[in-house]
């Protein structure tokens, strides 16, 4: 079923909060699957998939507005190609994913998990943790959500690393021009940089070898930045201390080996997912799409 002028059709590509659906069904026609070659827009996560096939196959689209910051999935060479308008939802998210590697990194360390765990088994005895301050902080992808880390990594840090694709002279901290340096000069190495064939597998044995025995890796960006066989062997024989995880290679798939290992806290993909973020989120992804539909300057267009 299409309505084309009063309410154009609308691909809802990814899941999206009961509120935001319900604001954009005021407005749209949605359609879960199977869209109408009448479709005028596309919402998506920030893992979703906009390649040429689908591009091909919706000749009348005009905007796909992102709920999220990656646009890994999107295919954006072919959608400028188009003309087809690609939208994000920036800055309400940093402080929630910033927030969130923090929470990750402290975790690993003091086994917040492990020993929760522990105690809700009737334990008390555990494990010494290992001290989570004075530690080498390396930051991978110097972007808003990697500046928003470092930040709040500043108080536990002895030193601040980070590699971007070039040096930040407004930056207190070392420049590594490469993962492999920046990885040798850390204890705790948090991924912070976009998905992409560019990023792809860019944390693999290698690298891991070099954070190594008493390394953290923390992983809020995209699960296909690490090896993730090479990370489950890199816990398994020690190379590297722990991991944190919000993203993973299959999600929502987790590899069993994961689960199985107390120096690692897994997490949901849950960066932005807080109640404040998310509506910030969906606000933004209406702004833009009100925005493109009256013809205005779109708010926060890529
Ligand atoms: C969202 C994300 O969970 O911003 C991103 O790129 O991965 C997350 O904030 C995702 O977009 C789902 O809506």
């Amino acid at each position: 079923m299409t309505n084309e002028t009063a309410h154009p059709d609308l691909y809802l590509l990814g899941g999206v909060s009961p509120a935001l659906e319900a604001t954009l069904a005021e407005r749209f026609t949605l359609h879960r699957e199977d869209p109408p070659i009448t479709t005028r827009a596309i919402v998506g996560g920030g893992t979703n998939v906009v390649d040429t096939a689908l591009l091909g196959r919706l000749p009348a689209l005009e905007i796909v507005a992102i709920h999220g910051v990656g646009h890994d999935g999107i295919d954006l060479a072919a959608a400028r190609a188009r003309g087809v308008a690609v939208t994000t939802t920036p800055d309400v998210l940093t402080d929630d994913v910033a927030d969130l590697a923090i929470g990750l990194m402290l975790a690993v360390q003091r086994r917040i998990a492990a020993n929760d765990r522990a105690v809700r088994d009737g334990g008390w005895q555990v494990d010494l943790s290992r001290r989570a301050s004075g530690r080498r902080i390396g930051i991978f992808g110097l972007g808003r959500i990697g500046k928003a880390i470092a930040r709040r990594a500043a108080p536990f840090a002895t030193e601040l690393h980070y590699t971007a694709r070039s040096a930040k002279p407004d930056f207190a901290g070392v420049f590594h021009a490469d993962i492999a340096s920046l990885a040798a000069a850390c204890d705790v190495m948090i991924i912070a940089a976009p998905g992409g064939d560019a990023t792809s597998h860019i944390v693999d044995a290698g690298i891991l070898a070099a954070l190594g025995e008493d390394g953290i890796l923390v992983n809020i960006a995209r699960g296909s930045l690490v090896d993730q066989p090479a990370l489950v062997a890199a816990l398994e024989d020690g190379t590297i201390a722990g991991a944190g995880l919000d993203v993973f290679a299959d999600e929502p798939a987790v590899t069993d080996a994961l689960k199985t290992m107390d120096q690692v806290v897994l997490s949901p993909h849950q960066g932005s997912a807080t109640v404040d973020g998310r509506a910030a989120m969906a606000a933004l992804v209406i702004a833009n799409l009100d925005a493109h539909f009256a013809g205005r300057p779109l708010p926060s267009a890529l």
